[in-house]
């Protein structure tokens, strides 16, 4: 793709767009909610869909000029039921948010009862925080993971659901890195009678590819976004059974949304169809090793990770029990300006602040989609450790920085 229009029209912007491309290419993505769609995949995001105004659904739409605006929508639809075997699919939501806010409006009341994962445990924004619509509008309260293990504490969780009586408990988290459980959970949403939300909004591709259980089929519904490790179209998802498909289609739109963005959802019908290619299980297998050989590495070099290891694609290292005085955003900056870009998180009992954390969260979605392999994700945890032990000493940011240069040019990203 060429920005020679924007160029033409509009340099200023032209030059942000360019510089970001550079930046892409150039550096090591490993935010873990972070890929690099396909170049097929951009271009149908840029299409003119753009254009349309397509408030309903495939069919039943309130505006005309709808014909293959429905085509598309229909083919993204038809390709998340046989990728994630759902009975019913909307592809609306504009995010996972607000996927997350069309399944609470469409079976919850204000100040209705939601049972989530603390924040600062793995959990997300959208499942209920007070800074966030769904812990204002809601009843929140939450579970955590076990202090000692790091994993779910799924006891926990039955007892605080049987205490609060929760109307919904969701599963499904943005900083866990283990195998969720969701058929215990649904069994702790049986006992006290609340629906299941599982977001999967960071697995979507793993649970598609198999690499993970699924709750598609057991959780009343499942929620995620497309553009992370599924690698589709930038944009929300919602699955349930066809019990509740009118509720869900409703609270999305007219609910909470206004017409849909057509061009993301060309984006997630043309990544839904490359995820349908046998490749992609094997893309998902390779990023889901490739993340236990990054920890693994991390922790032969004494570093803590959260639950001891890694299950799926991300690794949250605790800094505080080896690097006691460095915070998670030193580390975050310093591996920045190394060429290698990653957040910092809050880790269970964090004892600093929520934007200056005690832990750094690293993903393979993105270096996967670029060709690395295990051998290299080892050596990316050594570069990751260099500047963990010195985050302040530009001698060592400049020669890691170099190594990343090596490795972005050996696995280019887009031409
Ligand atoms: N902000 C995303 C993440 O990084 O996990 C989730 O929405």
């Amino acid at each position: 793709m060429t920005y020679d229009s924007v160029r033409e029209t509009d340099p200023t912007v032209a030059t942000v767009l360019e510089h970001e491309r550079t930046r892409q290419n150039d550096t090591l993505a490993m935010i873990a909610s972070e890929n690099h769609v396909s170049e097929a995949v951009m271009e149908a995001q840029s299409s003119e869909l753009t254009n349309n105004y397509a408030e309903g659904y495939p069919d039943e739409r309130y505006y005309g000029g709808c014909r293959h605006a429905d085509k598309v929508e229909q083919l993204a639809i038809d390709r998340a039921k046989e990728l994630w075997g759902a009975e019913h699919v909307n592809v609306q939501p504009h995010s996972g948010t607000q996927a997350n806010m069309g399944v609470y409006l469409a079976v919850l009341d204000p100040y209705d009862k939601i049972l989530s994962l603390d924040l600062t445990h793995g959990g997300h924004l959208s499942h209920g925080h007070p800074a966030n619509f769904a812990g204002q509008v809601y009843d929140v309260e939450q579970y955590e993971v076990d202090a000692e293990t790091g994993y779910i504490d799924y006891e926990g969780l039955r007892e605080t659901a049987e205490e609060f009586g929760p109307d919904i408990i969701v599963s499904g988290y943005s900083a866990y890195p283990r195998e969720v459980d969701f058929e215990r959970i649904q069994s702790a949403a049986d006992a006290v009678d609340a629906y299941h939300v599982a977001d999967i909004a960071h697995i979507t591709g793993l649970v598609a590819a198999g690499v993970h259980e699924s709750p598609v089929g057991e959780a009343d519904f499942v929620t995620g976004s497309t553009h992370k490790t599924i690698r589709a179209g930038r944009g929300g998802i919602i699955m349930c059974s066809e019990e509740h498909a009118d509720d869900i289609d409703s609270a999305v739109f007219p609910g909470t949304q206004g017409g849909p963005a057509m061009h993301n959802i060309a984006g997630k019908a043309v990544g839904f169809g490359e995820a349908l290619d046998p490749s992609f299980t094997t893309y998902a297998e390779q990023t889901v090793a490739n993340a236990t050989a990054l920890g693994n590495r991390l922790q032969e070099h004494g570093l803590s990770l959260v639950s001891g290891g890694t299950d799926n694609h991300l690794v949250l290292v605790d800094l505080r029990p080896s690097h006691p005085d460095t915070t998670g955003k030193e580390v975050e900056a310093a591996l920045e300006d190394a060429g290698i870009v990653l957040n910092a998180n809050t880790v269970p009992g964090e004892t600093r602040s929520a934007f200056n954390p005690s832990g750094i969260r690293a993903g393979t979605p993105a270096l996967t989609t670029r060709g690395f392999g295990e051998e290299t994700c080892r050596e990316v945890a050594d570069l990751i450790y260099e500047v963990i032990e010195a985050p302040h000493n530009d001698t060592v940011i400049a020669a890691v920085g170099e190594r990343v240069d090596e490795l972005t040019d050996e696995y280019t990203l887009y031409d």
